[in-house]
């Protein structure tokens, strides 16, 4: 079977050379599982393999299950990936990932897609691809969508794994682990690789996806669990650096106070995302110990009430507090804000700005609001769309337009283009400081300094 993540270079712009460069470690899992079951798997990252010619390889290698992740902001490249796959006849082309469990509708439409695996797919592809290979009713496994009579139906649900130390470990031997990079920001000896240590988020906030892929209630693997991952990164491929993609690293932190305790050993360096109201000063510095390196916090805004409309359930003073404390701890701090979210106007976003430069983290990111499938900010957009341009429309067009190349406007106020002018310029205020500036250019001297250390 091949499995392939459509590459977003495209989608990203510029943007590319900034953000982090990690292999899909959804497909790792997938390669797992599916080994386990006594399959053959390859993954294709066309992120990191741009010239792979998909309907060579089926052919040469008599390939005919092909499994495409997505985000929405690669869904119309996963479709062109599956229009190449059906032009070799009787391949079947199945897909998942958080774009495709929500609009399975719209991608089964297509003809292109067979099947479509709904959230959580590391039982759900195995099973599926048994049923394939022993000429099995496939319609009967549980967490799949499929067309029957040009209606999109959903079989009965998968339950998710609650186990999360039964699962194999992502297949790391097939990535090619040494041709990714972590984002410039990232302080991390190469060779990386990812890694997380949980699934799910008990937090709704209104614009975030992850709960379709991972509902809602946390399910953590146990400290012994990530430790042996750990080791076996280090021993089998000699990696130096860990991005936990952890959605909230520190969800439980007396867990994550086990954890770090235990990575210390293991003389390792890492980031990990996590939210601010989620860590204390005895907790980061605890993480500094055991060798982080940075922690990305997700502000979003620092206009309470934005936040409270976003459902974060966290308060401004939260965020500078965590960042101050990181600082304090000796790691670095690295904050992202939402801009053009659809009720904020050019003052409001103007004064988010302006607060990211007053708290003046290490680095910053911002990103425009895009509507994603499956979250409540977009069912929002969606039933304003006379006044927003058509949000179903965006992805019915080939050409999502992810920001920054391009990004559906759900603002009321502003056009595309001032949202990317206020992004531009709020993000060159930040890091043409002349602090900033000292500061990035003494990270450059010490960097080496750093990378040796572990
Ligand atoms: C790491 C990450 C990134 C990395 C990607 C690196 C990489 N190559 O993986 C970077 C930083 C580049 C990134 C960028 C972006 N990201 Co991102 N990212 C994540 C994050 C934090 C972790 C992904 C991960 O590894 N998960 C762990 C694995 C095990 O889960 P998984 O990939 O979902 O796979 C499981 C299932 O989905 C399913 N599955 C997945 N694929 C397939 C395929 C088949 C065939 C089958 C059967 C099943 C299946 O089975 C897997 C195992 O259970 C997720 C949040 C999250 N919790 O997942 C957001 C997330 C995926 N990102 C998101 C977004 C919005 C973006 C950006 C648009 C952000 C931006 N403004 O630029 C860009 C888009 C770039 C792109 N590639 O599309 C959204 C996607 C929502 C959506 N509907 O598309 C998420 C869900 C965040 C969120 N909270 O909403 N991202
Ligand atoms: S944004 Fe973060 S805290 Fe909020 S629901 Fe998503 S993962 Fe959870």
């Amino acid at each position: 079977m091949l499995l392939i993540n459509p590459g977003y270079s495209s989608t990203y712009g510029l943007r590319r050379w900034f953000s982090s460069f990690t292999p899909p470690l959804g497909l790792g899992y997938l390669t797992s599982a599916l080994r386990n079951c006594g399959h053959r798997v390859i993954i294709s990252d066309l992120e990191a393999q741009q010239d792979f010619d998909v309907r060579r390889f089926l052919r040469e290698n008599n390939v005919q299950v092909v499994g495409i992740t997505g985000t929405t902001a690669t869904a119309d490249k996963l479709l062109k990936i599956a229009a190449l796959c059906k032009q070799e006849p009787g391949t079947k082309v199945l897909c998942g990932g958080p774009h495709a469990s929500v609009r399975y509708a719209d991608l089964l439409g297509t003809h292109l897609v067979d099947y479509v695996v709904l959230g959580e797919g590391d039982v759900t592809l195995s099973d599926l691809v048994n049923r394939l290979n022993h000429d099995e009713d496939p319609r009967t496994t549980p967490g799949i969508a499929y067309l029957n009579d040009n209606a999109a139906i959903k079989s009965e649900p998968r339950v998710l794994v609650q186990n999360l130390d039964e699962l194999p470990f992502p297949a790391s031997d097939l990535y090619g682990l040494r041709r990714y990079r972590p984002g410039f920001n990232r302080m991390l000896p190469m060779p990386v690789a990812p890694m997380i240590t949980g699934r799910g988020c008990p937090f709704q906030c209104s614009y975030c996806a992850t709960k379709v892929t991972f509902g809602t209630k946390v399910r953590l693997r146990s400290t012994t669990n990530v430790i042996a991952e750990i080791r076996h990164l280090k021993t089998r491929f000699g990696i130096r650096g860990i991005i936990f993609w952890d959605d909230v690293f520190t969800i439980d932190q007396d867990r994550a106070n086990e954890l770090c305790a235990l990575i210390q050993k293991e003389q390792i360096a890492w980031v990990c995302n996590t939210r601010a109201d989620l860590v204390s000063s005895a907790l980061l510095r605890r993480m500094r110990e055991a060798g982080c390196r940075l922690v990305f916090y997700g502000a979003e805004s620092f206009n309470q009430a934005t936040l409270n409309r976003l459902g974060r359930h966290l308060l401004v003073e939260h965020v500078f507090r965590a960042v101050i404390a990181t600082r304090k701890a000796g790691m670095l701090a690295s904050v992202s804000i939402i801009i053009g979210l659809p009720w904020e106007n050019q003052a409001d976003i103007e004064a988010n700005l302006r607060t990211l430069i007053k708290l003046a983290p290490d680095y910053a990111t911002v990103n425009i609001f895009a509507p994603h499938p499956g979250t409540p900010l977009f069912e929002e957009c969606a039933r304003r769309d006379s006044v927003i341009a058509n949000v179903e429309g965006w992805l019915d067009n080939k050409a999502y337009w992810s920001e920054p190349t391009g990004h559906p406007v759900a603002n009321v106020y502003l056009s595309r283009r001032q949202l990317q002018s206020l992004k531009r310029r709020g993000l060159l205020r930040f890091y043409l400081r002349p602090l900033q500036l000292f500061w990035q250019a003494k990270r450059l001297v010490l960097r080496s300094g750093i990378m040796s250390r572990w």
